[in-house]
């Protein structure tokens, strides 16, 4: 081949070495991972390919939170030497997203993911209800198919597993209880993770990261210590990255989240306790809120045990921070 300084093909075999110049169309792919600059699109190689963002794609609006891990974009990878561009992203199937705050805008974490595997661990770090239940809810505003992971069954005795499993199964959600050095819960892991795009998501350290080492010993994701004096993790996984499986599908690691608002109106948030929905409208007041007001009736199902009350002490906690 033949080409002059700035890349131009010189007359003599201009019809030979045509077609390597010759524009393809846009092709599309799957972001898997991302840094402040740049995003790396899965196109079925075997490395993911890195590509930038168009300027001009979001309209001068900063792209910081505007895509995500798990989007499909449509990319260019003949324009630029060292990186495609990314043309456009596509219309969103999913998203597990958190609410804005002051200088924050709405933050899509993973989008276009079939099912949100929220971990939490029985011991070490402790079970903690409250973001298992803003999970779920955020699962549900975002459309994606929850299931309840209880990590580390091997720290915890079956009078601790029972009654967490016995009241999230009761819910109707499906709940599997696991333990990496037993390899319980593993071959059910891996039966829900084939063909499907499914998001880890829970505290620091209760062992998400661990999970797929244990499915797939050979990958090198890391593990980190939970610190002993207080039993918090150490945030080992640091962004978010999503991985093909040798069994089809994707699975999105997540670093260890603290809190968690989903995107969600107080109005809103009581059609997302599923064990809320039979006893909505009944209440004295059209727009009762169930914390303060007289002859509500999800208080009267908390006092007759219909609803437990740690599931309405969670709703309590999260109508408030919202
Ligand atoms: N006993 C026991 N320990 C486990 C189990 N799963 C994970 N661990 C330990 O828990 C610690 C934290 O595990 P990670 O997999 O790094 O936790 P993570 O949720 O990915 O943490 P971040 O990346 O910080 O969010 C490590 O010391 C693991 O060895 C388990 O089933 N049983
Ligand atoms: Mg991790
Ligand atoms: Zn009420």
């Amino acid at each position: 081949m033949n080409i002059g300084q700035k890349g131009q093909i010189s007359s003599s075999n201009q019809k030979t070495d045509l077609p390597t110049f010759r524009r393809q169309l846009p092709q599309t792919g799957i972001v898997v991972r991302r840094t402040k600059s740049f995003y790396y699109v899965d196109v079925g190689d075997v490395e993911p390919r890195l590509c930038r963002i168009r300027g001009n794609l979001f309209q001068g609006n900063s792209h910081k939170y505007k895509i995500a891990v798990g989007d499909e974009v449509e990319i260019d990878l003949t324009a630029a030497e060292d990186a495609g561009w990314i043309l456009r992203m596509l219309p969103r199937r999913t998203q597990l997203s958190r609410r804005p705050s002051i200088g924050v805008p709405e933050q899509v974490l993973v989008s276009n993911a079939d099912t949100l595997l929220v971990v939490a661990s029985l011991r070490s770090p402790p079970f903690r209800g409250g973001l298992v239940d803003r999970l779920l809810v955020a699962s549900s505003c975002g459309g994606l198919e929850p299931v309840l992971i209880l990590s580390k069954a091997d720290l915890a005795t079956s009078d601790e597993i029972t009654p967490i499993n016995s009241l999230y199964s009761s819910l109707g959600y499906t709940v599997l209880v696991t333990s990496v050095p037993e390899s319980r819960g593993l071959e059910f892991l891996r039966v829900l993770l084939q063909n499907q795009t499914s998001v880890l998501s829970g505290h620091s350290g209760v062992g998400k990261s661990s999970l797929i080492k244990g499915l797939f010993p050979d990958w090198g994701i890391r593990i980190g210590r939970v610190s002993g004096k207080s039993g918090k993790g150490r945030h080992t996984t640091r962004m978010t990255e999503m991985f093909r499986l040798p069994v089809g599908g994707f699975i999105v690691d997540t670093p260890g989240i603290r809190e968690l608002e989903p995107l969600v109106t107080p109005e809103d948030l009581d059609s997302h306790f599923v064990e809320f929905i039979p006893y909505l409208g009944q209440c004295r007041f059209k727009s009762c809120a169930h914390l303060h007001e007289p002859q509500c009736a999800i208080k009267e199902a908390v006092a007759s045990k219909k609803i437990s009350e740690q599931r309405y002490k969670s709703y309590c906690t999260l109508y408030k921070s919202l």
